[in-house]
């Protein structure tokens, strides 16, 4: 039987396991990368294992999340993080040299190797033929290690692209358009793999707007075939010799297969507050828009702002607009400025941010009041952006800079014709913002610089045979991780911190939660369908063990935010019977009975002592994750062993 794209890539790096959709696998890890936001704790449990070195091909750690430096804190772990990578190995992006997928994308992907990243938008790199996976913090500091990455062997599911956009229409409007057949779990437990002749016609950083957008879905990545546009791409970067030819047999076999016509697609945009609340832009025709923003690593690449310079030369944005424009990177701004085109965005009106997440993690730039704002970005949850009331849309970056003209929403194929953009043949390549390592000699003497912002990490607890707790929150489907530990301008500076940031857990779901959790000691979370979606920061699953959750009882989990609860040593756990979740209510008393069998055999009994009833869970555990529930987490697992 012939193989897909993603089986020849798990198959060249399969360490353990069959390649049987469902069952875990474990894979051999080529490169690594971090952001900041996650990288600082990362990097201490990278120190708290033990090693001297890396043992990936190649590490990088990326400064693009946390760039406001409003205080000391973010300074000081930007310092820590410098200091850790040039002692073990990895190489360092300095603050302002771009966004982690932007800059991978440009200087380190390389087709058929496998990548993990302490961010959930690492598959990116699929774009360029990479298996790119979004991992927690402690998953890529084992990898770091020379350590497997686990997973579960994934479905394949294949998106075929018949025919070629029409103008005005964008790799944006493909990511919707699958968003909006799949949804934001559709792609739970797959691959999604694109092919069909239109992808001839999409460059690689267009195919990574696709790719990047596949982690909305919930896929456990997304790839694309490593073709002469690969190769292409490669080149102009200065880096063909990295190119490798990559695609599926003809015979391979698809658990499911979709076609998406190009030349049918419309510009479409995401409505608050999830990325599958799909319209069209000519549908919301006249919305009026307060605030527009432009970048972030869905949309920054050069092409994309080419493109908005272009639709913005020679006019004026609109006087109730405020427009602000964020590079993916240090290249992309470098060449933006050589050929005029950031001029013909500034002359326009718009506002140039730093090459980093900026407003896209609600690191500044908050829309107004019940603001309508609309971002090239990939995730609208609420709240996110700052402004609690503020509706966030996703759109291209034709429909953003048309908008941002006319200051209501804009079906951009009204403003005539399509403005041709010519990409040059060869980026400008310049690594000096990226920092070498020192040699493993010189390592050894090397010092690594912490601040008073890094507080350790949180106590472990070797799992319990009983667990008594109380019921301290229940929440609905699809909690993203955004819910459970906000970011934005005010949090995300203690990410070193979690005393500090445990106060604002769950913060937009129950203001109180922090304060109830520690008065309970233990506790035990509900909720519902797709628990833990988006982000994948270990936060959400750390900051809750410090507050003495025990375990999470939901319909169904995503991806990381489970093999993070996992690695905390925290139990996820779902319904029999979905129904039961109407028989349990905060404040109730509960208690998990013989849980040592019960993650062996897959079914524990739930007491719930308030209402003197008896609820059947389930879990499914490996061997392997048995054994680091047991121990109390990865960490005390991977140092300590059981
Ligand atoms: C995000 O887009 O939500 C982030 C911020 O990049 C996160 C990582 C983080 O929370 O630090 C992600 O996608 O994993
Ligand atoms: Fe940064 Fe936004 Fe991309 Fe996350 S989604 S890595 S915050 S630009």
């Amino acid at each position: 039987m012939g193989l897909t794209i993603a089986q020849k890539i798990i198959k060249a790096h399969l360490l353990e396991g069959e390649m049987v959709a469902g069952k875990e696998i474990a894979l051999r890890i080529d490169q690594t990368l971090t952001q900041d936001a996650t990288g600082t704790m990362a990097y201490l449990e990278f120190e708290a294992i033990g090693l001297p070195r890396v043992r990936t091909e190649l590490s990088v750690a990326y400064i693009d999340h946390n760039t406001l430096q409003s205080g000391f804190e973010n300074a000081d772990d930007h310092r820590y993080i410098q200091s850790v990578a040039k002692k073990y190995g990895i190489r360092f992006s300095r603050p302002g040299n771009g966004i982690c997928h932007q800059v991978h994308l440009e200087r380190f992907g390389i087709p058929g190797k496998t990548l993990i990243g302490s961010d959930s938008h690492t598959p990116t790199g699929g774009g360029i033929g990479m298996l790119a996976f979004g991992a927690g913090g402690l998953d890529v500091a084992v990898a770091m290690g020379g350590g497997a990455y686990y997973i579960t062997m994934p479905k394949m599911i294949k998106v075929n692209l018949p025919g070629k956009l029409s103008p005005w229409v964008s790799a944006k409007d493909v990511s919707l358009e699958i968003l909006r057949i799949l949804s934001v779990k559709g792609g739970v437990g797959s691959i999604i793999e694109w092919g069909g002749e239109g992808i001839a016609t999409l460059s690689v950083p267009e195919r990574a707007t696709i790719t990047n957008m596949g982690t909305e879905l919930g896929a456990t990545t997304s790839i694309f075939p490593s073709d002469e546009i690969t190769r292409e791409f490669l080149k102009a970067q200065g880096r063909e010799a990295d190119y490798v030819p990559l695609c599926s047999d003809a015979d391979a076999v698809y658990d499911r297969v979709i076609d998406i016509d190009l030349s049918k697609l419309e510009p479409l945009l995401a409505c608050p507050h999830s990325p599958d609340n799909i319209k069209s832009a000519s549908s919301l025709k006249g919305t009026k828009v307060d605030q527009v923003c432009i970048g972030s690593c869905t949309n920054s690449s050069l092409r994309d702002m080419l493109r908005v310079a272009a639709i913005l030369k020679g006019k004026k944005i609109a006087d109730s607009v405020s427009l602000s424009v964020s590079p993916g990177s240090r290249q992309v701004l470098s060449m933006l400025s050589e050929c005029g085109a950031l001029a013909d965005m500034v002359d326009a009106g718009a506002r140039v941010l730093e090459c980093a997440c900026g407003p896209c993690i609600g690191m500044g730039f908050s829309p107004n009041s019940a603001g309508v704002s609309l971002r090239t970005f990939n995730r609208n949850f609420e709240g996110r952006s700052g402004t609690r009331d503020a509706g966030v849309y996703l759109v291209s970056p034709e429909v953003a800079a048309a908008s941002a003209l006319t200051g209501y929403i804009t079906d951009p194929r009204e403003l005539g014709e399509y403005p041709e953009i010519v990409m040059p043949e060869a980026f400008k390549i310049n690594d000096s913002a990226v920092l070498m390592p020192a040699s493993a000699e010189e390592a050894k003497a090397l010092e690594v610089l912490r601040g008073p912002n890094i507080k350790p990490y949180p106590d472990t607890h070797p799992l319990a045979d009983e667990i008594t707790a109380n019921l301290t929150l229940k929440v609905g489907d699809n909690i993203t991780t955004d819910h459970i530990m906000p970011a934005g301008a005010k949090i995300l500076p203690y990410r070193s911190n979690i005393p500090h940031m445990s106060q604002f857990c769950f913060g937009v779901c129950d203001e109180n939660f922090a304060e109830n959790a520690k008065k309970a000691g233990q506790s035990i979370v509900v909720g519902g369908e797709n628990y833990g979606q988006g982000s994948s920061r270990e936060h959400a699953a750390l900051v809750p063990l410090y507050l003495g959750v025990r375990a999470v009882l939901a319909k169904s989990f995503a991806r990381i935010h489970a093999a993070n609860l996992i690695n905390a040593g925290i139990l996820p756990l779902t319904f029999e019977n979905p129904a039961d979740y109407d028989k349990l209510d905060k404040d109730d008393s509960l208690a998990l009975v013989n849980v040592f069998e019960g993650i062996k055999t897959g079914k524990i009994t739930l007491l719930n002592k308030t209402k003197s009833l008896e609820i059947p869970v389930l879990c499914s555990f490996t061997e392997r994750q048995q054994s680091i529930l047991r121990a109390g987490g990865l960490l005390s697992f991977t140092r300590d062993g059981e």
